[in-house]
């Protein structure tokens, strides 16, 4: 059966093939560090609600992906505690506006594994079973296994949600895009820490015919994913 959701700047995906075996709802870095009070994010000075908007779609989502028994893939940025993944750039930029990486905070030391701050929030916490991926940059590719992952269990529809859209989610897609992959970004499933470059990142995708893939919002993913039996 062919199935597409109503999405911009074309149907996703482009050719109907839409199933729960082939498709993939990617969480990014939903942590305490980037949407939780006393995290990286509220401390730099950020609006936490910005971050904090998605957690309820992206829950719907999640619920209905796990009821397909659709693949579901979470990601984490953060850093090894002696911080030997964690490139000079990143930290001394950090260090600079207050919220060092690595440095204590709050939530313990900022972005780094095994803190409470770097863990998931429990809204959207993974069950056993579900792949995570440690990343320890912006990009979920970059140093990581999730490329491997995606091609042993033959997945090549990517939606995309989290935080932030213009960073963490905007890279992902764009290395996604690049690799092949059928990307599309939930709208309302993402967030960023400045509401202007979240629409400025939905409407990068759209250029071009949809240059990194297309987007729709969540309840135009949820209709189309009705289709989808219980597991
Ligand atoms: C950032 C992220 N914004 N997850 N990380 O530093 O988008």
């Amino acid at each position: 059966m062919s199935l597409t959701l109503e999405s911009k700047p074309y149907p996703w995906p482009f050719d109907g093939a839409l199933t729960p075996a082939n498709t993939a709802l990617v969480i990014i870095d939903m942590q305490t560090d980037f949407c939780g009070k006393g995290g990286y994010v509220d401390t730099m000075g950020y609006d936490i609600s910005l971050t904090r908007a998605p957690i309820e779609p992206i829950g719907k989502l999640l619920s209905k992906f796990r009821a397909a028994g659709a693949h579901v893939i979470h990601t984490r940025e953060g850093h090894r505690p002696d911080l030997s993944d964690l490139p000079a750039n990143k930290r001394w930029r950090s260090q600079r506006i207050g919220a060092g990486i690595g440095d204590a905070g709050p939530c313990g030391r900022i972005l780094v594994r095994g803190e409470p701050g770097w863990d998931i929030i429990p809204e959207l916490y993974p069950l056993p079973g579900e792949v995570i991926i440690d990343k320890p940059g912006k990009g979920s590719f970059c140093a990581t296994d999730l490329e491997l992952v995606l091609h042993t269990r033959g997945i090549r529809n990517i939606v995309l949600t989290g935080i932030t859209t213009d960073v963490c989610v905007h890279t992902t897609m764009r290395e996604a895009n690049d690799r092949g992959f059928e990307c599309l970004l939930v709208t309302d499933g993402c967030g960023a820490t400045d509401y202007n470059n979240h629409l400025a990142a939905i409407n990068m995708v759209l250029m071009q015919g949809g240059v990194f893939g297309a987007v729709a919002d969540s309840a135009s993913v949820l209709a189309a994913l009705a289709a989808w039996p219980d597991a």
